[in-house]
């Protein structure tokens, strides 16, 4: 197994091997990555599509010395096989081991710790920039690699542009494989398909000729190669026009899974002076069947059986995952009102919307990797009479946090965020936490942010936020959505719900974490705490009367929530308590404390931060304790008799 991939430790052992090697490698490369998708959640088809272009990369730079970017970085697992991390491999993603995507802080070769896409254009040319003002000797090349999908991200042409004034030398690599985590849209997937259909674009002719002459070329025949672009002339190519209107030489389109080819290229434009764009086309899922044939399926799959390169099944759990239920709810409003449009910003299946966009095509709308515009669009939309939710993970939320501001708040526009994967998201690390929404939301006027605590308050949740003529926000986490069996309460704007008053303290719980709250609650019983639990619903606006009666009437208030303590919503209960001038020195508040939380499942990293039930519990008896609150069923004995 791996009999060259294990004797490789870094990439000059690659420049040792011929192209025979470097395919076979390229093999080895795959069957490790299959093996990995076999035993958990990992990035799958993408990987698998970027083997031999990493190989030509890694092959054809030095990039102890040149600088290489990886756009997302959900594609680097080569990269990291080759780059001292094949033995680690294994580890991918689990608590301790690698990290899902690049880390500095596991080698010199991963230069920024990235997960968010689009990004890399612009830190590259800051890398090229900033190596010329600081080593003007050092002759560096900067490479940034970049998917068609995160390509169309408005971040990208504010590089490219900035790239394109600047005429600095930098390679952009485009890898093209037809697909963003869905099929890419807009009008520049169209633009790009065209330009695939051209063998070469025939700008460049003079000076690939003159190149050509010099490179010794193998395998590819010089002739064939010219009269491709004779070929490209004929078609009137105007596609690549785009690119270099911008600034950018354009090179392609280059086959993805031809080493040499790329290699070929690769030496070409080194040679190059000023911004150029290299248009390589791969295929995503390459070289295991059904992932180039479902390659959405294959994006990021649960683990899977696989026999004689056939899939034979899913490990998936019973319950539905709250995203599950949230787009049910999102289905039944749109089926019962037609001004309800829905908007993903490139998320349609991890935000399991397919069938709402299968269903309501004239009402969906996926704007690519681009949450910004997907905010200010929504505002548009909102402003003529419609009923937009947005679809976002709290993560990349993020990324629209002005038009949060300019576009919905400050005009208080009735748009509906729905913020997927709120919390803690396990594998994917810290990139990809959505620990920050809490507190970038509840900092906004005419903003009501909610978050439910079970499966069964979505609906009557989304209902609320699309009766509002404000701006909403729902929050959900990336778990599967339990149902907690109670009365039920009717959601009322600003009103908490109240599961037990307790004598000994009580649980203010913020949504995702309310089920180990009442089994932190349930565990205290049965040791002769009592401890009452209230669901807050709305962390804006606050039910200051419930919550205050905790406070100014129980022996201590613990609030929890999955997000950052920083400004979340223990914050706002501190804030409210403080207002209403009651002592706070028995709030204690548990979340997510000042640092980045690094990568684990989901509950590892709960039960790290003493967020599962048993923290939880385990906080209240300390409370309870510094309360002089007697603990004991005989306490809970003589209690019963009172
Ligand atoms: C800002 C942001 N929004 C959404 C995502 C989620 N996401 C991860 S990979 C991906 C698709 C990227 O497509 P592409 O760049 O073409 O890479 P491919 O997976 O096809 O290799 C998306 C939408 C993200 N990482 N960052």
């Amino acid at each position: 197994m791996d009999k060259l991939l294990s004797t490789i430790h870094c990439p000059p052992d690659l420049k040792k091997l011929s192209l025979k090697q470097l395919q076979q490698l390229a093999a080895e490369i795959r069957e490790a990555i299959c093996r990995l998708a076999c035993t958990r959640t990992a990035h799958f088809a993408t990987n698998l599509g970027v083997v031999e272009l990493t190989l030509a990369l890694h092959t054809s730079f030095d990039f102890s010395c040149d600088r290489l970017v990886w756009d997302t970085g959900h594609q680097v697992y080569a990269h990291k096989m080759l780059t001292g991390r094949y033995d680690e491999f294994p580890t991918m993603r689990a608590k301790g081991g690698l990290m899902g995507y690049p880390n500095p802080a596991e080698s010199d070769y991963d230069l920024f710790m990235t997960g968010h896409a689009g990004c890399s254009v612009s830190t590259a040319l800051g890398l090229r920039v900033g190596d010329e003002a600081l080593q003007p000797n050092e002759q560096r090349h900067v490479i940034a690699v970049i998917g068609d999908g995160a390509f169309a991200s408005g971040l990208v042409f504010e590089a490219m542009n900035n790239a394109g004034g600047l005429k600095k030398n930098l390679i952009v690599i485009l890898n093209d494989n037809k697909m963003s985590i869905c099929p890419r849209v807009g009008g520049l997937a169209e633009s790009l398909d065209r330009l695939r259909m051209n063998p070469f674009y025939a700008g460049l002719k003079g000076e690939v000729q003159k190149f050509l002459n010099r490179v010794p070329v193998i395998g590819d025949p010089v002739e064939r190669f010219l009269s491709q672009v004779k070929d490209a002339i004929k078609a009137g190519l105007l596609g690549g026009m785009f690119f270099e209107d911008l600034g950018f030489r354009y090179i392609g389109p280059v086959d993805g899974h031809n080493i040499r080819q790329m290699q070929k290229y690769l030496a070409m434009v080194k040679e190059f002076q000023g911004p150029v764009l290299v248009h390589v086309v791969t295929e995503k899922g390459h070289g295991f069947k059904p992932a180039a044939e479902d390659p959405v399926s294959f994006h990021a799959p649960a683990p899977f059986e696989t026999s004689n390169g056939e899939v034979l099944g899913f490990k998936t759990s019973s319950l539905p995952p709250y995203s599950q239920v949230v787009r049910d709810a999102i289905y039944q409003r749109m089926k019962a009102d037609e001004k309800v449009v829905a908007i993903s910003a490139a998320m349609c299946q991890g935000t399991m919307l397919e069938p709402v966009r299968d269903d309501f095509p004239q009402r969906f709308f996926d704007v690519g990797i681009c949450e910004s515009h997907a905010v200010a669009f929504a505002a548009g939309l909102a402003k003529v009479g419609l009923r937009p939710v947005v679809a976002i993970y709290s993560t990349f939320m993020q990324r629209a946090y002005d038009q949060i501001f300019q576009e919905l708040t400050l005009q208080n526009l009735p748009v509906t965020l729905m913020l997927d994967r709120a919390g803690l998201v396990g594998p994917d690390g810290p990139t990809h936490h959505g620990v920050f929404d809490l507190v970038y939301l509840r900092a906004f006027p005419n903003m009501v942010v909610m978050a439910p605590g079970d499966a069964g308050e979505v609906a009557p949740m989304l209902d609320l936020a699309l009766s509002l003529d404000c701006p909403t926000a729902i929050r959900y986490p990336k778990t599967n959505a339990e149902t907690i069996n109670r009365p039920i309460v009717p959601m009322e704007l600003g009103k908490a719900e109240v599961l037990r008053w307790g004598r000994d303290g009580m649980i203010v719980a913020c949504g995702s974490l309310l089920s180990n709250c009442v089994e932190a609650a349930d565990h205290l019983a049965e040791e002769g705490l009592d401890i009452g639990l209230i669901n807050a619903r709305f962390v804006k606006p606050l039910d200051w009367q419930t919550i205050l009666r905790a406070v100014s009437e129980s022996p201590f208030v613990v609030t929890v929530e999955e997000g950052a303590l920083m400004g979340g919503f223990g914050s706002a209960v501190l804030e409210a308590a403080c207002d209403a001038a009651l002592d706070t020195s028995r709030i204690r508040r548990l979340g997510v404390p000042d640092h980045f939380i690094e990568h684990g499942t989901r509950n590892e990293l709960l039960a790290d931060l003493g967020l599962d039930a048993e923290g939880i519990a385990e906080t209240c008896r300390q409370m309870a304790k510094s309360n002089h609150i007697a603990v004991g069923r005989e306490h809970l004995a003589n209690r019963q008799h009172v």
